[in-house]
Order: structure tokens, then C-alpha cells, then sequence
């Protein structure tokens, strides 16, 4: 088994050297500074510690309660909120909670389609349909990537929901709530909104407000453009108190044993890290967003939300009809070492076989990537899409441009390599 352990570690090695010479542009990725990561492989991995700080179901727990709180208010004051809660362990895990704790089965929820741009979440066979909940779908301006909103205000007004879910895997401009919060109001709807891609983006003060514009509820992950551990948050404001109980009740016990202290602790650091450097981070990850797009437009690639500036966030979306389809593009790009997803776009009816991509500029933002770099990288899916240059070619200009880019920024640590595999043993397995 000593061969099992070796070929383990060897592949996570060339795993890592893979992405160090990659351009990585997939939206929903991103690095952890090094002061987070290192939190991943401390004791706290090995710990239990159910329940809130002060009341929890194990002895042992004095410094996770010490830490827990402090993730705690941190999250309220970047957030600006009153309620946080961070035991939920993903941000599936989280939306998981907030239908746990404020829904009913076979209860009515509003939201937005995969075809739009909806996460699996909203989906039947997500966690909608775990919780049995039945989606009622706004309607979609194709042109403006957004809810049509006098359309889905008819919707709400006809069928009227009490949870209504805003939030976006394709995730190009902020959600109408403000025009919708009237009609919330006037149906007695919560509002909730799945912030996981565009959640550093809201700490950096960089895209809408969800919590000041009629939501009272925010879920999300906590590794996307917030560039934190892999983990979930709940985050609320003007909850009544019984909704907040029932919040708390779908993270722990509904849908969470344990919640993962190590990645909790980490989560903690890059909350403050984001409070300290996020305002930078977030603005730089927009203006490579609309850099990139612009950038790929010039070189006669069809990004979507043209007239609209393209984006307004860390992602863009790009209908890739003429090049071969998203399937084919995506697998093209990451052969020449340019990592992306295919994407559903609206309009798309098969999810294997979709017409767009998503490209997003979190990691090459977190690595100190600016404009200039965002039209040497058009430029590659150019030569790599249009001019016929083979894959070899474009993966070696790919890496000479990201070695100049290896370092994290925007944290404490900035400068220390962003691909490092931490060998803790130092020798062989035998
Ligand atoms: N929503 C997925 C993504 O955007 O890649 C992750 O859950």
C-alpha cells in the first residue's frame, strides 16, 4: 500500500504543478492565502464540536469556541449583518439549511432556472427536491442577463411564494431586488440570496447589497470570490427572532453534524483578510472581468451582455457556437492549458452540450494578473480559436505568461508561492 500512498501524493504534486502553469479561469475558483491554508492540516481537523460556542455536546472545545466567535464577528462586520452562522460546510450545505429551516415541504420558492443561470441547488434533483420544495420560476431577460422584472412580478403576484430565492452560477449582473422588494412585501415573501459566487465581491463593496435591498437572508460558499477554504455561511438581517432560531436549527441540526473547525478557523482568517485587503481584491477581479471580456470582443469572440458592458462581476459568459460549442471549446482550451467550464446559456436546451463557456478572473486576479494580462490571455484563445495554432504552442505561452504569476497577493503572506504542496513527512512512504 506504501505504492497507493506514493502515487497519491505524486499526483497531487503534478496536480499542483499542473495549475501553476495553467491560466485558471474557472468563476467559482480561487486560492487560499497561505496563514488560511496552513489552519487545513492543524489538530483542528481532528475535533469535534457540535452546537454553538458555550454549548456545545463535547469537552475540549475552549479555543474552538475562542475561534468560532471570532469567525462570528468577523462575518457580521464585513457582512454588516446581524446574524452569521458558520457550520454549514458548503454552500449547497447552506442553501440545504435556509430550506431546512424556512421552508416547508411542498411549499412554493421562487427562483431562477438553470438555463439562466441557476445553481443545481434550485433544481429537483437538488436540494430543492430534497426538501421537496416546488421552484416557481421568474421570467428572463435573454438581453440584459437578468430577471424580467415586471414579468416575474405578475408571476409572484399570481402565484405567491414566501421564500423567494435570488442567485446565480452564471452570475454576470446584480439581481433586480430593489424592483422586486415591493412585491415581496406586498405577498409577505423573505427574501434570500445565494451570494457564493459574488460573495467577496459584496464584502469588497463591489456589487449590490443584497441584505440592504430586501433580502434577509444570504447563503453561500466561502471560496469563489471571497478567497477562502472550501466551507458555508449563513448570514441575516432583519430576522425575526424565531426566523434566526430556525436558520440556525437547519444549519445544526438540520442539515450539519459536525462543521469542520479546521476549515472554519480558516475561514475566520480569510474574513479578515478580505476586511483588510477585499476592497482591492474585489475591485481588481471586476475590472479583469470586463478587461477579459472586452479584450476576447475585440478579437471577435461573441460575449454575451455586449451592450450592457459585458459584466458587471468576476465572470463572463461566451457563446462559442462558431468555434465548435462549449464542449468542444472547453476541452480545446484546457489542452493548450487554459482552464474553463463549458456553460449553459440561455436558450441551451442539452447540459452536456451547451453553446457558451464561463470564464471568471478570481484566480488570475488573486495571483496579481491586470488588464495587460487580460489581453495576452484573449490573445491565446485567439491564436488557439481563430488562427489555428496548435495546443502545444498556446500551453507554452500560457506558462511563460502565468510565470510571472505565481505568487499570492491581496493577504497576509503576499508573495509566498500560491501552488505549494505542503510535504509535512519530508520522506518517502515504505
Ligand atoms: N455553482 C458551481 C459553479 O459555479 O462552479 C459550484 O457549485
Amino acid at each position: 500500500m506504501a505504492q497507493v500512498v506514493r502515487d497519491i501524493r505524486a499526483t497531487a504534486q503534478h496536480h499542483s504543478k499542473r495549475f501553476e502553469s495553467a491560466i485558471p479561469l474557472i468563476a467559482s475558483e480561487n486560492l487560499l492565502s497561505p496563514y488560511a491554508k496552513e489552519l487545513l492540516i492543524s489538530d483542528l481537523h481532528s475535533r469535534y464540536a457540535e452546537g454553538l460556542p458555550g454549548e456545545r455536546y463535547y469537552e475540549g472545545n475552549e479555543d474552538v469556541d475562542h475561534i468560532e466567535n471570532v469567525c462570528l464577528d468577523l462575518a457580521r462586520r464585513l457582512f454588516r449583518c446581524s446574524f452569521a452562522d458558520v457550520r454549514p460546510i458548503s454552500g449547497t450545505v447552506a442553501n440545504l439549511a435556509v430550506l431546512k429551516g424556512l421552508a416547508e415541504p411542498f411549499e412554493l420558492v421562487g427562483t431562477s432556472r438553470l438555463a439562466d443561470g441557476a445553481h443545481i441547488s434550485s433544481a429537483s434533483f437538488g436540494a430543492f427536491g430534497l426538501r421537496s420544495v416546488k421552484p416557481v420560476y421568474y421570467a428572463w431577460d435573454e438581453e440584459r442577463m437578468t430577471i424580467d422584472v415586471p414579468r416575474t412580478k405578475e408571476i409572484l403576484r399570481a402565484v405567491r411564494p414566501k421564500l423567494c430565492l435570488f442567485g446565480l452560477s452564471l452570475f454576470l449582473f446584480p439581481m433586480p431586488i430593489d424592483e422586486l422588494r415591493p412585491t415581496l412585501e406586498e405577498i409577505g415573501a423573505r427574501g434570500w440570496y445565494d451570494g457564493a459566487h459574488v460573495l467577496g465581491l459584496i464584502g469588497g463593496g463591489q456589487f449590490q447589497d443584497p441584505l440592504r435591498e430586501g433580502c434577509q437572508v444570504l447563503s453561500s460558499s466561502t471560496h469563489k470570490t471571497l478567497p477562502g477554504p472550501q466551507h458555508g455561511i449563513l448570514l441575516g438581517e432583519g430576522l425575526e427572532p424565531d426566523g434566526a432560531k430556525r436558520l440556525a436549527s437547519g444549519a445544526f441540526p438540520g442539515v450539519t453534524s459536525n462543521h469542520h473547525l479546521h476549515t472554519m478557523a480558516a475561514l475566520a482568517v480569510s474574513l479578515a483578510e478580505h476586511l483588510e485587503f477585499g476592497r482591492e481584491y474585489a475591485r481588481q477581479t471586476v475590472a479583469n472581468a470586463k478587461a477579459l471580456a472586452q479584450a476576447l470582443n475585440e478579437r471577435g469572440f461573441d460575449v454575451l451582455a455586449e451592450p450592457l458592458g459585458f459584466t458587471q462581476s468576476h465572470t463572463i459568459a461566451v457563446r462559442v457556437t462558431n468555434e465548435g460549442g462549449g464542449e468542444a471549446v472547453a476541452r480545446a482550451l484546457a489542452d493548450a492549458g487554459i482552464i474553463s467550464n463549458k456553460n449553459l446559456l440561455p436558450g441551451d436546451a442539452s447540459p452536456k452540450h451547451p453553446q457558451g463557456i464561463r470564464l471568471g478572473s478570481p484566480e488570475v486576479t488573486r495571483v496579481g494578473m491586470k488588464e495587460r494580462e487580460m489581453g495576452r490571455i484573449a490573445d491565446l484563445f485567439d491564436g488557439l480559436l481563430h488562427k489555428g495554432r496548435s495546443s502545444d504552442e498556446i500551453r507554452t505561452e500560457a506558462a511563460q505568461l502565468k510565470a510571472g504569476f505565481t505568487t499570492l497577493q491581496y493577504c497576509f503572506g503576499a508573495g509566498e508561492a500560491a501552488y505549494r504542496y505542503y510535504d509535512l513527512v519530508g520522506r518517502d512512504p515504505s
